[in-house]
């Protein structure tokens, strides 16, 4: 069905991987494509209850095909058409994304591992603001993401040079959530989307959604959603669980609902 990316679910997580290895994964419109349909299907799925996106090979994703970019082209409508509509869908989808940045990601692939919810990063991996290099600003919500993660001056200086981070450097600057050794690779990334995929799904989805909204709103008016938001959560059957697991003096079994 997918020509571009893999996608399997299992164990509660989706698991969705760029497959263009020999072009370091690099964005193409069937790819980008792929993706948003991956993520519609993850985030309507009872079945999941976390998502992981990762890379086939050696890269995580080096951004947009530069094979596919000639000059006739508007970049910013293929940015409206294409990249918006994906990062937007990554901000508004009510489960947790997890990037697991196996290699470098470079341009628009970077973009993509900043809006996912949480980043783990392969010791071996890296991350480059590629988009001055070839004379362009950092696209698909990069400045925006990227200001909140490391702040302002890091993230001015990471675009104006578009010089590789390692994954140590990552670490420190807040990019990672955690590093990973190459060994520990997969079982590492598993246990933690799993886990993850184990937490009170709706819960977490309203987390991101109240999150986001604490940017643009007034205090008065974000403690006025946040109610709504915590009326809501208090209706789960988690919340019930949760509190029933306190008293009994277990651990709590969540259902995701
Ligand atoms: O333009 C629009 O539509 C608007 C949207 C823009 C969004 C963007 O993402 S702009 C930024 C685009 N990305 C880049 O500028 C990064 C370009 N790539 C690199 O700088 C380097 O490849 C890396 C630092 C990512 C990795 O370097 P390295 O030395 O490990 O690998 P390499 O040898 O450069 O690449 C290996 C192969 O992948 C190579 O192909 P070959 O020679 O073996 O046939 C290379 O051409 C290919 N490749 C890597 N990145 C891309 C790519 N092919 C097409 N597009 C790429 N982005």
């Amino acid at each position: 069905m997918y020509e571009t990316i893999t996608f399997r679910i299992e164990n509660g997580v989706a698991w969705l991987s760029l497959n263009r290895p020999d072009k370091l994964n690099a964005f193409t419109s069937q790819m980008n494509k792929e993706i948003q349909q991956a993520i519609k299907k993850s985030a309507s799925s009872d079945e999941v209850r976390a998502i992981v996106i990762t890379g086939e090979g050696r890269a995580f994703c080096s951004g947009q095909d530069l094979a596919d970019v000639d000059e006739s082209m508007n970049l910013g409508q293929i940015l409206r058409d294409q990249y918006g509509p994906m990062m937007k869908q990554i901000a508004s989808c009510e489960k947790p994304i997890i990037a697991a940045v196996n290699g470098v990601a470079a341009g628009a692939g970077f973009s993509l591992a900043l809006a996912c919810d949480f980043r783990l990063v392969s010791e071996k991996a890296s991350f480059l603001n590629a988009f001055v290099n070839i004379g362009l600003i950092p696209d698909s919500g990069n400045l925006y993401y990227l200001s909140r993660i490391v702040g302002h001056a890091k993230a001015l200086e990471l675009s104006v040079f578009g010089e590789k981070v390692p994954a140590d450097m990552a670490e420190k600057m807040g990019l990672a959530t955690k590093v990973i050794g190459v060994e520990d690779w997969n079982e590492q990334v598993t246990a933690f989307a799993e886990n993850i995929a184990n937490r009170p799904t709706k819960a977490i989805g309203l987390i991101k959604r109240y999150l986001e909204a604490s940017y643009h709103l007034s205090l008065e008016e974000y403690l006025e959603v946040e109610a709504e938001g915590q009326r809501i959560a208090g209706l789960t059957k988690d919340h019930i669980e949760g509190v029933t697991a306190f008293v009994e003096k277990r651990k709590a079994q969540f259902i995701g609902n």
